[in-house]
């Protein structure tokens, strides 16, 4: 009877300990609001994952505390406990238990994925390129930006690559997060339901810069994404044209801020991870071979079309990503303003 009776109090006490710490830890309000199609399974089997976190924390703390304080040794007892050895019930009990948790577990989980990775056919297909530190994203419009673009409550397929190391995209508010792995294309869904302005971080470590490889995401309506496609690519087109016709070094200058030329060239003449671009044109450049070669069109467009193919000396000859995307209108466009920084 008396056996029954602290059975009783322990249910109880572990029904209450459970249902306070899932309340506790559901309070710290952990996850950021959820601004994607794939975050309500995602969110789902995380809050199953704490009430269970929850109950188990309980049934093991509040039976250890209760057993310090009841079963204390009383004043004036003297001998040693009773010895109990082996138990096969309780033994097939906490083995069978717990595997059938597992197995549910892994299905649940198995399930979950495949809701998060459901493929709608008629997704939006956007490139995006990680890199030594930032993100490109290439529509097939025709243009490439700095900021992600994405129209609300349609599936984008992200075919993601890296043009150097390890890199992970990852926007806490999406709840997704994939690898980018040199050499793959990686696939990436993501159904944004909330408009707003948000943020992928870089969420795997991958050099000096790791902490600032962010670019902004943006979710707008339908009629906005159209109209801004419609528009960037009709000005991609329109500088193409005016660039091959007509290089201008002011465009030059612009490319060379957005398109991350600037985190590794200078234009003063300081060293950075590359060479300064100052007095680049028409100088003998040193090479890691112990020749040299003319800075002139020929040069300057394989060292951003192919960087390896000819290493100024002294510097790493994988440093620099190709930029082959560039059209050829805009490398005219940075040859001209390298042709100003004498
Ligand atoms: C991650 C760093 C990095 C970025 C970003 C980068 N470069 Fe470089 N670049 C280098 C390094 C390192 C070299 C020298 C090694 C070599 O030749 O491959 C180099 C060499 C060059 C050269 C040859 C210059 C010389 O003195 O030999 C040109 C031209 C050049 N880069 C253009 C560009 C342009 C244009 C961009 C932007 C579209 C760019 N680079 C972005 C690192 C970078
Ligand atoms: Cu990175």
């Amino acid at each position: 009877m008396q056996n029954v009776r602290h059975f009783v109090i322990l249910a109880v006490l572990i029904a209450v300990v459970s249902v306070l710490t899932y309340l506790g830890l559901d309070a710290l309000e952990l996850m950021p609001v959820a601004a994607a199609a794939q975050a309500a399974p995602i969110d789902w089997l995380m809050d199953l994952q704490v009430k269970l976190i929850a109950f188990f924390f309980a049934l093991i703390v509040v039976p250890l505390v209760y057993s310090l304080v009841v079963f204390r040794r009383k004043p004036g007892e003297a001998g040693d406990g009773e010895h109990i050895e082996g138990s096969t019930s309780l033994e097939v009990t906490w083995t069978f238990i717990p595997l059938v948790i597992v197995v549910v577990l892994g299905y649940i989980g198995a399930d979950n994925l495949a809701q998060v990775k459901r493929v709608d056919p008629q997704a939006v297909e956007i490139k995006v390129v990680g890199y030594q530190w930032g993100w490109r994203f290439e529509y097939p419009e025709g243009f490439v930006s700095n900021t992600l673009y994405l129209p609300v409550n349609k599936q984008a397929v992200l075919k993601m690559e890296s043009s150097d190391v390890l890199h992970s995209f990852w926007v806490p508010e999406f709840r997704v997060k994939h690898d980018l792995v040199p050499g793959r294309v990686e696939i990436y869904r993501i159904t944004p339901t909330l408009i707003g302005d948000y943020k992928v971080r870089c969420a795997e470590i991958c050099g000096a810069s790791h902490a600032y490889m962010e670019s902004p995401i943006k979710v707008i309506s339908q009629e906005e994404y159209t109209a801004w496609v419609n528009e960037q690519a009709a000005i991609a087109a329109a500088e193409a044209a005016a660039a091959l016709a007509n290089p201008d070094p002011k465009r030059g200058e612009k490319l060379y801020n957005e398109a991350g030329c600037k985190a590794c060239h200078s234009i003063d003449g300081s060293k950075g991870v590359g060479p300064t671009w100052k007095g680049l044109w028409g100088s003998q450049v040193p090479l890691a071979d112990g020749t040299t070669v003319l800075a002139d069109e020929a040069y300057i467009t394989e060292s951003i079309r192919n960087p390896s193919a000819k290493v100024h000396q002294g510097f790493s000859p994988n440093a620099m990503p190709s930029f082959a995307y560039l059209k050829d209108g805009q490398i005219a466009d940075l040859i001209e303003f390298i042709k100003t920084l004498k």
